[in-house]
């Protein structure tokens, strides 16, 4: 099981890296580390279980993030509507909105143990293809908090991480036109 001994932290180089491609089939490792992704996230949202393994609560994970330079990610998050719950091979976004929204709160990440306050940019709607565990393709279209969380994990597998796009100048400046999401 995954805890937060095994996330590596800001400074890491392979957090600056562009991940490889995950060959598909995926191998059972893979596979296997797709799925603990997937596992740490809901563990992490469990307050027993959060508290018994010390896990910091989070509702994406991307592979680099435990060091493996591969392209999977994790994402276990609610909206007002439903749960989105998706562990990923080789995702992409393949089309998004010219509109602009930001999380209101600003963004965290499990990589990095301070607060960086500010608006983090995003498309305020993605469609995100990928291959599930089962092989399968998934196509999802997405808005709100599940949009920026899909954004802020795949961000992790070409090596962006979201301090990244914070105006340095000017952190809360407000993003024209942009929608304000609430988590
Ligand atoms: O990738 C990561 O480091 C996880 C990160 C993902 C994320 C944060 C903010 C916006 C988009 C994506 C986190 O999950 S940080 C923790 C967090 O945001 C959170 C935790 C519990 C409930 C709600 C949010
Ligand atoms: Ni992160």
């Amino acid at each position: 099981m995954i805890t937060m001994e095994d996330i590596i932290r800001d400074g890491h180089p392979t957090l600056r890296k562009v991940a490889e491609e995950v060959l598909m089939p995926a191998s059972a490792e893979d596979k296997q580390i797709l799925k603990e992704l997937l596992e740490y996230v809901k563990n992490s949202q469990n307050p027993e279980i959060a508290e018994k393994y010390k896990l910091r609560p989070g509702i994406g994970l991307a592979a680099p993030q435990i060091n493996v330079s591969k392209r999977m990610i994790a994402v276990h998050v609610q909206d007002d509507k439903s749960t989105y719950s998706y562990a990923l091979f080789n995702p992409k976004i393949v089309s998004h909105s010219v509109e602009k929204s930001y999380l209101q709160s600003g963004e965290g990440c499990l990589s990095v143990d301070e607060a960086i306050p500010g608006f983090v940019p995003r498309y305020a709607r993605v469609t995100v293809k990928g291959i599930n565990e089962d092989g399968e393709e998934v196509k999802l279209r997405l808005k709100g908090l599940p949009a920026i969380c899909f954004q802020h994990e795949i961000d992790h597998l070409n090596g962006v991480m979201f301090y990244d796009y914070i105006d340095k100048q000017e952190p809360f400046k407000p993003i024209e036109g942009a929608i304000a999401v609430e988590r």
